[in-house]
């Protein structure tokens, strides 16, 4: 309706105006969340720039599609924009998996360089789907959320364990943990109802779930730091006026840059409401540290023996 009327007034002031397109694109996660945030901003942006000539409708949380089918739905063009949680893809090519990798990458300035190895890469592969990335954005730093303190990995031997990836179901397994897949937006309910009892993530993710609903310690292991990536239908984009290509570009750079500033913001932000709502932070321990790093260790050998050529040449690039 908005548009419409945007497109009238347009009219009535005697320029020559494109009918405005509206896309619908789902999301994962909620709108507390700074990736869903940034996302707003972006279609806010394309809006403003091309006077209503590209309205980007946010669908947050999995509403209009579960996580697990986000990317196939906008490669098969039902919908023309979608974001999601890049190392998904793994199973597709082990290039995908790299930021997931424990201890690979663990800073801000390791992810970023993580990312200008892969993203050549990824770019080519998701070409190959008919599919365009237009920016990524990193979680801040993953840490380990249970209730009491956890000294040796030993401690997480059996717990029912929260992932959200491959790389995180193996990482629990082989810590003796028994992992379970569920949802970010799922995480409250998972916990209220005994599903799960521990979890791997942000403290982003664990603010906008309220962690200390159901556990009482945060350690900030700063294990990786993992991407979300929004991609576009590469039909759908080229169907766009080139003046509404130009605009949702500079959108999606504007919002790489401004993503990743979010997220450094977010991490002591976040880790403070943790704190703020009587959770205890601890350092993890050498031992628990070390122990896992062996379990990363293990992991990347995994990782290897799975990995395409380009995906091990990311590796080779990002290590020199
Ligand atoms: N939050 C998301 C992915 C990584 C993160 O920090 C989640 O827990 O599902």
């Amino acid at each position: 309706m908005k548009t419409l009327i945007r497109a009238a007034a347009l009219a009535a002031c005697g320029g020559t105006v494109a009918l405005a397109d509206t896309w619908d694109m789902p999301t994962p996660y909620g709108d507390a969340t700074f990736h869903t945030q940034n996302i707003v901003q972006f279609a806010q942006d394309i809006a403003e720039a091309t006077d209503g000539g590209l309205d980007i409708i946010v669908h947050s949380a999995g509403s209009l599609f579960p996580h697990a089918e986000i990317k196939n739905t906008v490669r098969s063009g039902q919908v023309p924009i979608g974001e999601f949680f890049l190392s998904r893809l793994v199973n597709e090519d082990a290039a995908y998996g790299l930021d997931s990798q424990p201890f690979l990458a663990t800073s801000y300035d390791d992810a970023a360089r993580l990312w200008a190895a892969q993203e050549p890469v990824i770019t080519e592969l998701l070409a190959e789907q008919g599919l365009m990335p237009l920016f990524s954005v990193a979680w801040p730093a993953q840490g380990l959320y249970t209730n009491g303190e956890i000294a040796t990995v030993a401690d997480l031997s059996g717990l029912r364990f929260r992932a959200y990836n491959a790389a995180l179901e193996e990482f629990a397994a082989l810590a003796g943990a028994a992992p379970v897949q569920v949802e970010a937006p799922d995480i409250p309910q998972a916990f209220a109802t005994g599903q799960v009892e521990a979890m791997i993530t942000s403290p982003s993710t664990g603010a906008n779930s309220t962690a200390w609903d159901f556990v009482t310690h945060y350690a900030p292991i700063n294990a990786w730091v993992p991407k979300n990536i929004v991609v576009v239908n590469e039909r759908a984009f080229r169907r766009l006026p080139s003046d509404v290509q130009d605009a949702v570009l500079a959108a999606a750079e504007a919002a790489e840059t401004r993503g990743w500033e979010m997220s450094k913001a977010e991490t002591d932000a976040q880790t403070a409401v943790l704190a703020e709502n009587g959770m205890v932070i601890y350092e993890p321990s050498a031992e628990l540290t070390a122990g896992l790093q062996e379990i990363g260790a293990q992991m990347l050998e995994n990782w290897r023996a799975g990995a395409s050529e380009p995906a091990l040449a990311i590796l080779q690039a990002y290590q020199q």
